[in-house]
């Protein structure tokens, strides 16, 4: 990635005690923005892809709270895959970044923390138009 910036893996402090484990998210403490939003991917089905789109101006941070999957990030110029197996990591991805996540293993659940409510508007979901649009910044 040119941008580092752009993209960072979190660790997330665990809890622990003889009882199990526990991670809590605190918005600007272990989150990098106010957390406006929350949604979980769940019972993916074999082979699929899921994302192949770019934000305008959303951040996200990705936690694969159970199981494994994989997040290709594309800036533009570099493309880097990210695997997510722990409840303690999470992938932060600011706007302008090309996200697919692939290879979910069965039961994976990917729990993601957004900075904004859901708008369509803000969704890039033509690649050659993400182009475009961070050539145009
Ligand atoms: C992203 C990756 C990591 C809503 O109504 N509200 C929501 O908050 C979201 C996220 C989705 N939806 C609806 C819109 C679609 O009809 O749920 C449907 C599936 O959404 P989408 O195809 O965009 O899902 P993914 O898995 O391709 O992408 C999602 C997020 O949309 C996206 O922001 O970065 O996860």
């Amino acid at each position: 990635m040119t941008d580092y910036k752009k993209v960072k893996l979190l660790k997330f402090k665990i809890h622990g005690d003889s009882r199990g484990g526990l991670i809590a998210l605190e918005e600007y403490n272990d989150i990098p923005f106010n957390i406006k939003r929350v949604y979980y991917i769940f019972d993916t089905k074999d082979n699929v892809i899921r994302g192949k789109h770019a934000h305008k101006s959303l951040e996200q941070v990705l936690i694969c709270v159970h199981g494994r999957c994989k997040v290709l990030l594309d800036d533009g110029i570099e493309r880097k895959t990210v695997t997510l197996d722990r409840p303690d990591k999470g992938l932060y991805i600011s706007n302008a970044i090309w996200r697919e996540m692939f290879d979910f293993t069965d039961g994976a659940v990917l729990l993601v923390l957004a900075s904004k409510l859901y708008d369509e508007s803000d969704y890039i979901r033509q690649y050659d138009e993400f182009l475009k649009f961070i050539q145009k910044r």
